[in-house]
């Protein structure tokens, strides 16, 4: 959990299945680990989801998207290409949500989020990529700003949807029969991670209709009973607008 985040929920006091589940995941003291992150970031999401998972306590350090801040010179020496997240683990400095959840699997190992089986190993990038690479690239503040002046706000969300519409269906086709509680087994793994912020930005910000994604709508209700997909919830961080 962020470590200066007094709006994010403690996993005690959550109530039902999610207080049960929580109860597993025992907070690991590692106060050198810092999280650049922005509330509304659904890259951010990702990492902070695996920081839940694998207990690791964090300081929150906000970077305000819509203020610039990510091309503040003290940000862009933590991440050149001036995108959150980026993650300082002491004298360790690692940007970019995948890149820093493999770090995270390396170093601290508890919780795993790759699986060893092949094929199983394999899905859960192959899940990773069509979101991480074939849609949430497509919906980023740069493209949008740029179909929005171009053209206007209209055709800017009508671009989003597709794309988002484009690769949901390509997921639920992969995902087609799965009984499991979530994507890819009954533990939380990488495809999760990047399933649940994607979904969840969908539906909030851009419109989504899930109800033609049947597998997904029901991991999407799964993730929302585990304490750690409710508190990495964009609402939830320090530098979210108070409603
Ligand atoms: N591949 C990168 C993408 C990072 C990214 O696109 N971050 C967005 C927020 S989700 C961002 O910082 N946007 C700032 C901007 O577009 O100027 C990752 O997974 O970390």
């Amino acid at each position: 959990m962020a470590s200066d985040d007094s709006s994010n929920v403690p996993l005690q006091e959550l109530t039902g299945a999610a207080a049960a589940t929580a109860a597993v995941v025992p907070p690991v003291k590692s106060p050198k680990l810092k999280l650049y992150s922005f509330w509304r970031s659904s890259c951010s999401q990702r990492v902070r989801i695996a920081l839940n998972l694998k207990g690791l306590e964090y300081e929150y350090k906000p970077v305000n998207l819509l203020a610039n801040e990510q091309s503040d010179p003290e940000f862009e020496r933590l991440n050149p290409i001036k995108y959150v997240p980026a993650l300082v683990d002491g004298e360790t400095i690692v940007a970019d949500s995948f890149a820093i959840l493999l770090y995270l699997e390396d170093k601290y190992p508890q919780y795993p989020l790759l699986p060893q089986d092949p094929k199983k190993r394999a899905l859960n990038i192959q899940i990773a990529s069509i979101v991480g690479s074939s849609i949430q690239p497509l919906q980023n503040y740069p493209v949008w700003n740029f179909i929005e002046e171009k053209l206007d706000s209209n055709e800017a969300i009508k671009w989003t949807q597709h794309h988002i519409n484009r690769g949901f269906t390509a997921l639920e086709k992969l995902l087609k029969g799965c009984s499991t509680k979530y994507a890819t087994g009954n533990e939380i793994q990488l495809a999760d991670v990047f399933l649940e912020p994607q979904i969840y930005g969908g539906i909030k910000r851009f419109g989504i209709d899930m109800s033609v994604y049947p597998v997904l709508a029901r991991l999407h209700e799964a993730y929302l009973e585990h304490p750690v997909f409710l508190a990495a919830l964009p609402e939830k961080q320090p530098d979210a607008p108070s409603l």
